[in-house]
C-alpha cells in the first residue's frame, strides 16, 4: 500500500487541483477525508497536520506539505517524468501568472469561510441570495480576466500548449465551482473548450469531485 496520503475534501477546489496533479503524474495515494461542512478542518488533530486548518495537505516522502500550488511544484521537482510546469523562464512565468490569477485572485475571496461570513452579514432570508451574488460576481470577474490572459496565442489544446499542466489543474476546479454557483460561462469560449478537453482525460475524470463524494 502507498504511504502517500492526501488530506482531502471532495468539493474543495484546492484539493481537486492536487488530485488532478497526482493523477496526471500517476502517483497513487490514500485519501483522508476532512469534512469542511462538519468542521473537521478546525479540529486540533487536523491542525497538527496543517496548522492553517485548510485542505489539502499531502504526506509524501516523509514530509507533510501544504498549499496546493507549492505541493504541485514539489511533485514536479521530484517526479519530473510528466512535467506540469515548464523549464523555460518565460513559459514558467506565464504558467505561474495564470495559475495565480485563479488560485490567488479568485479562490481566496470565494472560500467557504468567506462565503459563510458574507451570508452572516445579512438577514437569514437574504443569506443564500447574497452568497450566490457574491460568488457569481467574483468568479465571473476573475474568469473573464483569465479568458483574456489565455487569449495570447500561447494556449493550445490546453492552457499552455498542447499538454495539460499547472494552469489546467487550477482552471478545471474553478470552472466546476463556477457551474456549482450558476455562473454564466457562455462568453468564455477558450475556457470552456479547454475544460471540455480536460474532461476527456482519465486523470481529470479520476480527480472529479463526483468520484470523491462523501
Ligand atoms: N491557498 C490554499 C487554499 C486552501 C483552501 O482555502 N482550502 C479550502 C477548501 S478549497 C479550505 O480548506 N477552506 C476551509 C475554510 O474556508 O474554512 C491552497 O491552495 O492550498
Amino acid at each position: 500500500m502507498t504511504d502517500v496520503v492526501l488530506y482531502d475534501y471532495w468539493r474543495s477546489s484546492a484539493s481537486y487541483r492536487v488530485r488532478i496533479a497526482l493523477a496526471l503524474k500517476g502517483i497513487e495515494y490514500q485519501s483522508v477525508s476532512i469534512n469542511l461542512l462538519t468542521g473537521d478542518h478546525k479540529s486540533n488533530a487536523y491542525h497538527d497536520t496543517n496548522p492553517q486548518g485548510l485542505v489539502p495537505a499531502l504526506k509524501i516522502d516523509g514530509h507533510t506539505l501544504t498549499q496546493s500550488l507549492a505541493i504541485i511544484q514539489y511533485l514536479d521537482n521530484t517526479r519530473p517524468e510528466v512535467s506540469l510546469i515548464p523549464a523555460n523562464a518565460l513559459d514558467r512565468q506565464r504558467v505561474h501568472a495564470l495559475s495565480h490569477a485563479i488560485a490567488m485572485e479568485i479562490h481566496p475571496i470565494c472560500n467557504l469561510s468567506v462565503a459563510q461570513h458574507v451570508g452572516n452579514l445579512v438577514t437569514e432570508t437574504d443569506s443564500e441570495t447574497t452568497k450566490k451574488q457574491w460568488m457569481q460576481h467574483y468568479i465571473n470577474r476573475g474568469l473573464q480576466s483569465v479568458e483574456a490572459l489565455l487569449d495570447d496565442g500561447q494556449s493550445g489544446d490546453f492552457c499552455h500548449g498542447n499538454a495539460p499542466g499547472l494552469i489546467d489543474c487550477c482552471l478545471v476546479p474553478q470552472v466546476y465551482n463556477a457551474r456549482r454557483w450558476g455562473c454564466d460561462l457562455s462568453e468564455l469560449s477558450l475556457i470552456c473548450a479547454i475544460d471540455q478537453r480536460c474532461d476527456q482525460l482519465d486523470a481529470f475524470v479520476a480527480a472529479h469531485p463526483d468520484k470523491h463524494k462523501i
